[in-house]
């Protein structure tokens, strides 16, 4: 069965509501620090867990029999810049537990979420290669670059198959994100139905990668479900969808809301998403594992205001 650590965050919410429809909720054990939606508390086994607990984390793979555990807990970009240490002890200790649980064989496959953070101010920003020059400038960058190191180690040294793939800004409107830079792309939809006025954090022709949730989750499920033999990367994959600007989001809440107006108020989350790519060149995930996005912003920004309008 199957350990998602940081079940209750942004991704991890929706990953763990897609396997257990796709696996049956019993061979799914959500867990994290605090407890999450009632959706997600009702649909089957939950644990409180610190993913920086290795004997933790290691009781309740052995009393579910877990085989593949998947580790969504971290702290975001903006976050980390205000607390380093604690950025950088979760994002890696949490890494090395479950690599460590799978060097020992106790679970046999692990998906780890690396970030366009990865890239860094002198990356060239435009169709940003699978490798290339990465000078990470943020403490979340720098742990996800690392992160990407240790991954491929532990494949070469250890044989250990851990998949990863370098997520952009994700969309979704089932749980808000936590800390990111690229927050403001959910925000906005939320702001533009309960006030039709959103003051954006970044400027407004703050190009940045950016993927619906659907089609993140779709990726993650692909990769891990792909033969290992047809994967040639083992650091981590760019995963690509769209890329646009406040002001492109903007625009395409305006077809569905004419009056919605948005203002651009930088804040310090501005040079953080200044060193990020612009677009990202997908090309091996689409070589190696079918690679293919369904979403593109119109059609992200009809789903979303749809949804929330439902909540
Ligand atoms: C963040 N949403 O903003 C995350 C993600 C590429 C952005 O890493 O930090």
């Amino acid at each position: 069965s199957i350990l998602i650590l940081g079940a209750c965050g942004q991704i991890g919410t929706e990953l763990t509501i897609e396997l257990r429809n796709k696996f049956g909720s019993d061979n799914i054990v959500a867990s994290d620090i605090r407890e999450g939606s009632e959706s997600l508390m009702q649909s089957g086994p939950f644990e409180l867990l610190d993913a920086t607990n290795y004997e933790a984390i290691e009781d309740v793979v052995m009393h579910y029999e877990i085989d593949e555990v998947y580790l969504m807990a971290a702290m975001l970009s903006a976050t980390a810049e205000k607390f380093p240490m604690r950025a950088w002890n979760l994002n890696m200790n949490s890494l090395f537990n479950v690599l460590n649980l799978a060097k020992e064989k106790k679970i046999s496959k692990v998906f780890w979420p690396s970030s366009i953070a990865v890239f860094g101010p002198n990356t060239p920003k435009e169709n940003t290669g699978q490798s290339t020059i990465m000078e990470p400038s943020t403490v979340y960058g720098i742990s996800k670059q690392a992160g990407e190191r240790w991954c491929e180690y532990y494949f070469k040294k250890f044989d250990v198959d851990v998949r990863s793939v370098r997520y952009p800004g994700l969309i979704s409107w089932k749980t808000m994100p936590g800390g990111g830079t690229t927050d403001y792309a959910v925000e906005i939809y939320h702001q533009a139905l309960e006030k039709g006025l959103y003051e954006c954090f970044l400027s407004e022709e703050t190009k940045l990668p950016m993927m619906y949730m659907e089609d993140a989750i779709k990726a993650t499920i692909n990769l891990m479900e792909s033969p290992a033999e047809n994967l040639t990367i083992r650091s981590s994959y760019n995963l690509g969808s769209m890329s646009f600007s406040p002001k492109e989001i903007t625009q395409s809440i305006q077809k569905h809301i004419p009056n919605f107006k948005a203002t651009y108020v930088p804040d310090f989350r501005q040079q953080i998403a200044d060193s990020w790519p612009s677009s990202v060149d997908d090309s091996d995930a689409r070589k190696d594992w079918n690679w293919k996005p369904n979403f593109d912003l119109n059609s992200t920004t009809a789903e979303m205001l749809d949804n929330l309008k439902g909540i």
